[in-house]
């Protein structure tokens, strides 16, 4: 800001004035009056165009002043004792399995600056699950587990024998997880953080998540805050930062952030030439965040003191954050003679202090004391309609000594040398001996030491143990009876849908249901009206926190856009990130809040899991239970958007995740069986799954269930339609999505014009089929001398003859996926390559997956069969005026 440099100040005398007469306000009527009277003059000042380009930061100095910080009111001792006994399983713990395990990994320098952080929380203000409405809902910083789980000793609910088996989990159960992950550990964890930036953006919506709940009546969650340990190299990720705005539209005062400012992430500096915290800062201000920076220790409170002229503060703004890492671990007499000797007046500052006390001016965010008064002021601004971020200056490993403090290398350091150990346990006072020391043990104090009933005293008062994940679920749901999905299995006599279409049907009928109508959570980043599903918005109102503050233009029409405080559809606007953050928040209600509820997250096929994978994955650690539905999707289907929206592999991509059943449907029977079974299997069977299905917009008549095919259509495929009469040549055809009226034109095409009969199948889901051969594959190769298991795709396809022609508007690698099991010769036909604009017919001709080129496969593979020659199969694609010379669509 040149222009507020002290040289360009054209009158001094009248400047002084002015910042005198507000000292005065200060002195005599207290910083609030001040503040006031600032912000009128500078109501003022925008009106006469003389508002100042202030920048959004503040001092580099703790946000509280020492006047307004609370007494702490726990045993300072105590509570210091508790943490060194932590610091130091929670180290021995990853050293011990590094030595056990050579390159097991594990991480001592994170949890090691943000211990205090942690403890004031758990010591002061995290509310267990015992607490009104469940108790607080926490996000941990996935690389600082060994410091909860080091915790969770001392209280007694981890042995010995668990944290030995830290990174040792292949015996489920008894291993402990490398990070938060309520897969692998489910009463213990709840939100999985390490990827990093999906525990930020996912506490932003799960706050959300928890107003919504109130305001619709389901559940009291008025007293619960969602906390969020975040790391400062995180914050370069853009989940992390990418939603701050959400939190301030939404009014989340009931969301706390603590980002653990310890100025470093994996290779180095976060900011090293500039600040971290002060970029945060402003960011989370501009955003409309409550800031509470806690930069300084209380040995700073005197020095500060003594900056009457405010250049030490200036020197404090100016030092980049790389020099503060070099000076967090450089003696007294270093940061006396480069720091504090810059400017006589800051000498003057710390002329009382010795070298060895300069050397211990510790960061804020290694006092608990202004650690507790950051915490304090976080809840208690509760209510005023704004989250919080608690910006805690720390040093990377933080008394583990020369290696690991601050340096470069300590993200990755995994293990003591022998000397630094008993440097350690020197600092923190351990009772351990040195000749234990090269097998270094736990320290556990006893049941009835008085750190260990002090610390569950705390607990107790604060509603029980932390980290929890209560399995609980509070209401079992009475699912819709098998009429309620009867249109869906009859058809439809006349006129066409889109399974697009039937979906919104689906869902429609699903919300009028008297039992659970109410927990189906609609999910939808601005595409209600691509999918025909804006019907919701006046039906069930779009869920607003602030109600409608306006006269929607369109009132007055049947179909309007309804915003309501106690609206039911989740509009998250153009954030599939954001909305997939909400799938979760919902998808786990079951646990994180005993209610199940039951999203159905709807969006544009290609931008599901290709852009928002990473959480479909956290989803699935966080044992998700709903839908997600891949619309317009299929290569061909959405044509006319062209190569970055028509999607011919999320399917693929959906097979990567374990829990998640991937279906690919045709026809509304289809999409009714699976939903109805979906329900049954996540809600009543209370299975860890997730559903993804395709859907798409290509209207067609849906025909009836064929009898008898609900298994199949679950299990991944049925016979739609036999052939008519069986000839002598005969084949397979495999149809998916809305490919499948391709394959049917093709069954007419083969018997009309080539004399050649074939039976169509449905195939739903190659997944299911390939997950199921797999698993009975492996079951058999373990027990040789059993009777073997059949996998249902050979079971169904026992004494079927070939050839097999599989088309889909996805590539064909799913196709393939499950070519081992089928009984005969296999040709998959699939949209590999770039898609691109232009109609139906033409991007189907020129992914080879038209009725024609179906036909083509059918003839070739009987050629090869030895039941057609070439000349007839060449004279079939001239006859079906398909050009052999065309381009080759996986390579364009
Ligand atoms: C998406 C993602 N990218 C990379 C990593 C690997 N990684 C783990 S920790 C880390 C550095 C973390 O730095 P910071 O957030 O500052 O945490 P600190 O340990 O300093 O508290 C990185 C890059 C990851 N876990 N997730
Ligand atoms: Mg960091």
């Amino acid at each position: 800001m040149d222009s507020y440099r002290p040289e360009s100040d054209r009158d001094p005398q009248e400047t002084q004035e002015w910042v005198e007469s507000l000292e005065a306000v200060v002195e005599h009527e207290g910083r609030a009056r001040a503040q006031f009277l600032l912000a009128k003059v500078l109501e003022k000042a925008r009106r006469e165009r003389a508002e100042p380009l202030l920048p959004l930061t503040t001092d580099y100095v703790n946000t509280i002043p020492v006047e307004e910080e609370p007494a702490f009111p726990g045993d300072e001792e105590i509570e210091e004792r508790i943490r060194a006994y932590i610091r130091w399983n929670a180290a021995v713990m990853v050293h011990r399995a590094n030595h056990r395990s050579e390159g097991i990994g594990g991480h001592i320098s994170t949890y090691a600056s943000s211990a205090v952080l942690y403890d004031v929380g758990f010591n002061h203000f995290f509310r267990g699950k015992d607490a009104p409405g469940r108790g607080d809902q926490i996000y941990y910083q996935g690389h600082a587990v060994p410091g909860i789980y080091a915790r969770s000793f001392l209280e007694g609910r981890l042995g010995k024998e668990q944290l030995e088996r830290f990174r040792s989990e292949a015996e489920r159960g008894k291993g402990l997880s490398s990070y938060p992950h309520p897969r692998l550990m489910q009463e213990y964890w709840e939100f999985p953080t390490v990827s990093m930036g999906l525990g930020p953006i996912g506490s932003i919506y799960q706050a959300r998540f928890n107003r919504y709940l109130q305001a619709r009546g389901l559940k009291d969650t008025s007293q619960q805050r969602v906390y969020c340990f975040v790391g400062d190299g995180e914050s370069d990720e853009p989940e992390t930062l990418g939603a701050l705005q959400i939190a301030m539209r939404e009014g989340l005062d009931n969301l706390i952030w603590v980002v653990n400012c310890n100025l470093q992430r994996l290779d180095g500096p976060v900011r090293g030439n500039g600040k971290i915290i002060q970029d945060l800062e402003g960011t989370f201000r501009g955003a409309g965040w409550n800031v509470i920076k806690v930069i300084w220790g209380e040995e700073w409170d005197g020095v500060l003191a003594r900056d009457k002229h405010g250049v030490l503060r200036d020197h404090l703004n100016a030092v980049v954050d790389g020099q503060w890492q070099r000076f967090s671990v450089a003696s007294g007499e270093t940061v006396r003679k480069e720091f504090f000797a810059k400017d006589p007046r800051m000498l003057e500052t710390v002329a009382h202090l010795s070298d060895e006390q300069i050397g211990k001016l510790r960061r804020g965010g290694h006092s608990q004391r202004k650690v507790y008064a950051a915490f304090q002021r976080a809840t208690q601004l509760a209510g005023q309609g704004r989250p919080v971020v608690i910006l805690a200056h720390t040093v990377k490993g933080w008394l583990l000594g020369g290696g690991f403090e601050g340096s470069n290398v300590t993200h990755s350091r995994k293990k003591f040398e022998n000397a630094e150990l008993a440097a350690y346990r020197d600092v923190l006072s351990v009772p351990i001996e040195d000749k234990d020391l090269a097998d270094p043990p736990y320290y556990h104090p006893g049941e009835n030491s008085l750190e260990v009933k002090y610390l569950k005293e705390r607990r107790r008062q604060l509603g029980g143990t932390l980290p929890e994940r209560r399995v609980q679920v509070d209401v079992q749901l009475e699912l819709p009876p098998a009429e309620a999905y009867q249109e869906f299995y009859k058809g439809m006599e006349k006129g066409e849908a889109s399974t697009t279409m039937v979906f919104g049907r689906l869902l429609q009928t699903l919300i009028r249901d008297k039992k659970i109508g109410k927990r189906i959570v609609p999910i939808v980043p601005d595409e209600a009206r691509t999918f025909g599903m804006e019907g919701l918005f006046s039906q069930v109102g779009i869920y607003a926190a602030q109600g409608q503050l306006y006269e929607p233009i369109d009132k007055g029409k049947l179909i309007y856009y309804r915003e309501t405080k106690d609206g039911q559809v989740l509009e998250e606007g153009i954030t599939e990130a954001g909305s997939m953050a909400s799938f979760i928040a919902a998808a786990s209600s079951y646990s994180t809040h005993g209610q199940p509820m039951i999203p159905f997250y709807i969006f544009y096929s290609m931008f599901g899991f290709q852009r928002t994978g990473d959480q479909m994955w956290a989803a699935g650690d966080q044992m998700s239970r709903g839908f997600i539905l891949g619309a317009t999707a299929g290569r061909t289907t959405l044509n006319g958007e062209g190569l970055q929206h028509e999607d011919g592999h999320s399917l693929l991509h959906a097979m990567t995740v374990p829990c998640c059943k991937a279906y690919d449907i045709s026809f509304g029977f289809e999409l009714a069986a699976i939903v109805e079974d979906g329900m049954k299997r996540m809600f009543t069977d209370n299975e860890n799954i997730y559903y993804y299905i395709t859907l798409q917009n290509e209207n067609y008549r849906m025909p009836p269930m064929p009898d008898g095919a609900k298994e199949g259509v679950l299990a991944g495929i049925y016979r739609f339609q036999a052939a008519q009469e069986k000839k002598q040549k005969h084949v397979q055809l495999f149809g998916s999505g809305s490919i499948m009226l391709q394959v049917l034109r093709a069954q007419e095409i083969l018997a009309e014009r080539f004399g050649v009969s074939a039976d169509v199948w449905g195939v739903t889901s190659y997944q299911q089929l390939r997950a199921d051969a797999l698993s009975c594959e492996r079951w058999n190769r373990l027990h040789p001398d059993a009777e073997a298991k059949t996998p249902y795709i050979s079971k169904v396809l026992k004494d079927v003859p070939g050839p097999f022609i599989a088309a889909s508007d996805y590539m064909k690698t799913l196709q393939e996926s499950i070519a081992r099991w089928i009984p005969g010769r296999y040709v998959p036909l699939g949209t590999d390559g770039f898609g691109m604009s232009d109609s139906r017919e033409a991007l189907r001709r020129h992914f080879e997956v038209d009725a024609e080129n179906i036909v083509i496969a059918a003839l070739d593979a009987l050629r090869q069969e030895g039941k057609l020659t070439g000349a007839d199969v060449a004279k079939a694609i001239r006859d079906l005026g398909v050009d052999a010379g065309k381009l080759d669509p996986l390579l364009v």
